[in-house]
Order: C-alpha cells, then structure tokens, then sequence
C-alpha cells in the first residue's frame, strides 16, 4: 500500500480519520499465549530482542489476531544502554537490572563505538517486520521506537526499575555535569538508532519519557524537553517528514509545552491526562495518541466499552490515534482487545 494511505500516517500527519486508527503500547507480549509460547524457545528476553525472526515475528502476533493499524518493533528501550556495553539482565519478576552508572568511571566505560554493531540485529528485525508488513498487513505501519534520554538515564543510574529514580534524580542535582555528559551520550545514541530504524523500514517514530513526570518544570524542561528537541532537530536534518510521536508520561499541564518545544508532531497522553483537556489545550494541528486506562482492558465489558466510548467521543474531529495510557498488563484477556478493537472500529 501507498504509505501516504496508511490510515495510522495519515492520522500522525495530522489528518482526523475516523473511525480512528489504533494500536497498544506493549501490543505484543506476556497477556498472548502465542508470545509466551515463543518466548519460553527464545530462552531470555536479550536474546529474544536480538533474534531477528523470532522479534518480527513476536511483532506481528497482536496484529494477526486483532489487525492493529500499527506494528511497533519489539526490543525494549534498555537496548541502548545495553549497546553501549552496560551490563544488563531482566530478572523473572524483577525487571531489567543494569549495572549502575553513578561516576565519572563508570560512565567512561560505556562505548558508543559498539552501538552500530550491537544494534544490528534489532535493525535486521526491522527490515523483517517491514517485509511482513508489505506481504501481510499492507495498510499497517511500522512504529520504531527509542526511550528518551532521561528514562533512559534513570535506569542507567538506578540500575533498576519500579522505583523513584532518586538516585538518577539527584544525581541531576548534585552532579549536572556528570548527568549532562550522560545525557548528551544518549542523545547522540538515539539519535543513530532512531535513524537506523527508519533506513530500515520504520514509518513512524515513538520517543518514550516513561518518566518525565518525576521532575519538577524546570528539570523537566532541562533534562525531557530539550534533550529531546535535539533529538528531534537532529532526524529532521535527515528525515524532514517522518512522523514522530513523544510521550512525556505524567506532565500533565507541560504537555502542550513539551509538544511545542520539542517538535513532534503527536503527542500520547498518559491515563491520568483529561482528554477535553489536551484538546481543549495543545494546538490542534498536533495528533493527540492515548490514553485508555490499561485496567479497564482487564476489566472488559461495560466499564471499558463505556470508557473506550467517552474517549472516542471526546476525539471526535480531532486527528487522533487510540491507544491506551501506558502499557498493557499481563493479566489482560486477549479477548478484551479484540472487543476493544470492535468498539473502535464502530467510531
Ligand atoms: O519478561 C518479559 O517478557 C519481558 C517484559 C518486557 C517486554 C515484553 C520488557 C522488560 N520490555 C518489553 C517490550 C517493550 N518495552 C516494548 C515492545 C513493544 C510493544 O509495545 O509491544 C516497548 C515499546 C517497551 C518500552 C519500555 N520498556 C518502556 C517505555 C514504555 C513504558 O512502559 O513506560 C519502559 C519504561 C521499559 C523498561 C522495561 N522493560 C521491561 C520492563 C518490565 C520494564 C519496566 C521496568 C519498570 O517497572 O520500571
């Protein structure tokens, strides 16, 4: 299919289709029988992101049961840091664990001149996906996708997840310089992976700020916003027209500011943000994406189909794409979504 077709291009180019196009943040994963499936082969989830047929076709799994509009690439946004040679593992149950970097020695171990090998096989997934794509869902788009370099950067400081990041927090209080050479390393680094992702294939790019909200607005400002306007500045040197999507979870009344200072042209709202609000407040040439509360899709019926309804009805005229607020949850019953697919589909 023509690109410029692809009803999820359209709607991040900021056109209002409808009934809206649709994908879910963490569409493929732990609530599919097929992915536990292939994962229990896969062994751990390292090696999973960097099997390039097993990743494609771990990618394509959610839309061949409830024909999303978009595919986003699975890997994981600690890819990076791991690329750069940071020890890394995800614990059953735990989450990512990563040695962590709070001084000037351990940050001058992380190399980015491994980064352009050590993503390539994550690259190759993306070539894969996008060839599956073309022979199996041509009117779906494929999503690359990085973290921003301070949820990033929490991770890399912490060493883990789940928590409050007060180490990474104070370390942009009581070393800047350190923190900022750190950050501006990842800059550099998403910048190359990003733009990697769309040589091969990827059609729209997605910047995760997981935790941007954990800053007040001036180190919101400082550490969310501008190093991801330089990333932005940096791929439209190179792809002027790429979509890009920005999710600063938990910014609240910032989201019209982030929008604007950072340059994509959509934004995710997380599930706290009212959508009147976000309509009512970020200009409406940018494409609102979110933001059903991933609990209702456990909950199924009525509460989600009364809640996918509002959210529809508060979009309604807007370019939009639905999505939900944050990822889905391994109890999720797939036939949720597809109920939820059907709903959408209705407008
Ligand atoms: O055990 C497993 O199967 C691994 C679980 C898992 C999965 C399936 C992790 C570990 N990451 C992923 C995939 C993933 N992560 C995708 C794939 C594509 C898809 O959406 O289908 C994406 C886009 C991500 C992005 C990601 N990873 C974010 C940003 C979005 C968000 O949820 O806020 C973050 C913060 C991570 C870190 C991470 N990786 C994995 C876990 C469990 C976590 C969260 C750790 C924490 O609680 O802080």
């Amino acid at each position: 299919m023509d690109p410029v077709q692809k009803p999820l291009l359209r709607a991040l180019a900021g056109e209002a289709v409808w009934p809206p196009p649709f994908w879910l943040m963490r569409q493929a994963g732990r609530y599919l029988p097929e992915y536990r499936q292939l994962r229990a082969q896969a062994g751990d989830f390292i090696s999973l992101c960097n099997n390039p047929p097993l990743a494609a076709e771990v990618t394509l799994q959610p839309l061949r049961r409830f024909g999303m509009d978009g595919a986003i690439l699975f890997s994981d946004i600690l890819m990076v840091p791991w690329a750069l040679g940071q020890g890394l593992r995800y614990a059953e149950g735990e989450g990512p664990l990563l040695e962590p970097v709070r001084d000037a020695e351990a940050f001058a171990r992380l190399d980015p001149s491994m980064l352009r090998g050590k993503i390539a096989s994550i690259i190759e997934t993306v070539s894969r996906v996008s060839a599956g794509l073309a022979a199996e869902a041509p009117k779906a788009a494929l999503i690359g996708f990085a973290g921003s370099p301070f949820t990033v950067a929490c991770y890399m400081v912490e060493g883990k997840g789940g928590g409050e990041f007060a180490h990474a927090r104070r370390m942009a209080y009581g070393d800047p310089v350190l923190f900022g050479k750190l950050i501006r390393l990842l800059v550099d680094a998403t910048v190359e992976y990003l733009l990697a992702q769309a040589d091969a294939g990827a059609e729209a790019l997605m910047l995760f700020d997981s935790w941007a909200g954990l800053l007040p607005p001036n180190q919101f400002r400082r550490w969310s916003i501008e190093p991801s306007a330089a990333i932005v500045r940096a791929i439209r040197k190179v792809r002027p027209d790429i979509p890009l999507i920005g999710f600063p979870r938990l910014a609240g009344p910032l989201l019209p500011e982030y929008a604007a200072r950072v340059g994509v042209g959509t934004v995710a709202m997380d599930t706290g943000m009212d959508p009147r609000w976000a309509v009512a407040n970020v200009p409406p040439g940018i494409t609102l994406q979110g933001n059903l509360d991933p609990q209702v899709v456990v909950a199924g019926g009525e509460a989600m189909e009364a809640e996918a309804r509002a959210l529809l009805a508060a979009m309604r005229g807007r370019p939009f794409v639905f999505n939900l607020g944050h990822g889905i949850v391994p109890p999720t019953p797939p036939e949720h979504v597809g109920a939820l697919a059907r709903i959408i589909r209705m407008g």
